[in-house]
């Protein structure tokens, strides 16, 4: 029998590269397929088959599907919260018409199974911000909080009236090593780390005391494989699924990093991303996806801060040995 075979849009992204490279690795890289508007720029991707595709257009996008016989798609390319605040216009378009275009190229039949990502970010300030659960109240007041809240309901709607195998997680702060993410307000937890090791300090753009939901990279991708490969029955959420890993503020996360790099220090300067950050959750109940397709997670922050300063230490002797 022929594996499935998998088309990863987005695929240059920070969550993009990361799923490319563990597709590959349980798959083959003849069954993984990346997308995006620029090639990915890593070496364990170079043997997985590119295609140039601009999600907004429909055709190009069911012209790869048929021609590589996709059998599932995991639609990631989308604009992220300060972005979108910066783009409105283009995010909306982006965000909803991308998903758009997948789901109708699976109610066609194109495709098994898709992948869409959500987010804390549709939650809102009247949301419970501690133990935020699968259901509660979502008024999310930034523009991409609003498209993820919009693209779930869809997402529920294409399953219950075309059947449309459509699954999703609301990801929280995405924190890896091999790329940078863009244009989100969690991006702090990454930048740090550079800077950490660059320069010896950091200026936060938000508050010292700033509580947000976030994941090592790594454990995100786990629980999208999970969540692609449970059998459709256990699959009852069609929104999408809340997702916890760990959660803390600039300053404990500095605290982390002071363990290792004893002269590290931090300031903080919060700018516009602060009331983004200000309106999400600052943890997250995700015991729902934990009964219904047996999701766990074990992690904390020094697990997350030692792996960070480790990979960055490898990469930067890695180019430093390159350019020598
Ligand atoms: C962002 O900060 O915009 C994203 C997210 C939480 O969805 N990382």
């Amino acid at each position: 029998m022929r594996k499935e075979r998998s088309l990863v849009i987005g695929a240059a992204g920070q969550i993009g590269i990361e799923l490319v490279i563990k597709l590959k690795e349980m798959y083959g890289a003849e069954n993984v397929i990346a997308a995006d508007i620029r090639p990915p720029h890593a070496e364990e991707v170079a043997d997985v088959h590119f295609e140039h595709l601009n999600i907004l257009n429909h055709e190009q996008l069911e012209s790869i599907l048929e021609k590589h016989k996709v059998d599932v798609v995991y639609q990631l390319a989308a604009l992220l919260s300060a972005s979108a605040e910066k783009q409105p216009d283009l995010a909306w378009d982006l965000n909803m018409n991308g998903l758009f275009h997948i789901l109708n190229a699976a109610r066609k039949g194109l495709v098994k199974r898709v992948f869409w990502p959500s987010s804390i970010a549709v939650f809102g300030p009247t949301t419970p911000s501690v133990g935020t659960p699968q259901i509660t109240v979502c008024e999310p007041n930034t523009i991409y909080g609003i498209s993820k809240l919009a693209g779930e309901r869809w997402c529920e709607y294409y399953h219950a009236k075309f059947g449309v195998d459509v699954r999703s997680l609301r990801y929280p702060g995405l924190i890896g090593h091999r790329s940078l993410p863009g244009g989100g307000t969690t991006d702090y937890a990454v930048d740090i780390f550079y800077k950490a090791l660059e320069r010896g300090s950091y200026e936060s753009f938000l508050s010292a005391d700033t509580r947000l939901p976030m994941m090592y990279i790594e454990e995100a991708i786990r629980a999208t494989i999970e969540l692609m490969e449970a059998p459709a029955e256990k699959i009852k959420i069609r929104s999408s699924y809340n997702l916890s890993g760990i959660d803390f503020t600039p300053l404990e996360l500095a605290e982390a990093i002071k363990k290792d790099i004893s002269d590290f220090t931090i300031s903080y300067a919060p700018d516009f991303r602060q009331k983004i950050a200000d309106s999400w959750p600052q943890s997250i109940d995700d015991s729902v996806a934990q009964s219904d397709w047996g999701w766990k997670t074990e992690q904390t922050v020094d697990d997350l801060v030692s792996i960070m300063l480790t990979e960055l230490r490898k990469k930067k002797l890695i180019s430093e040995t390159s350019h020598n």
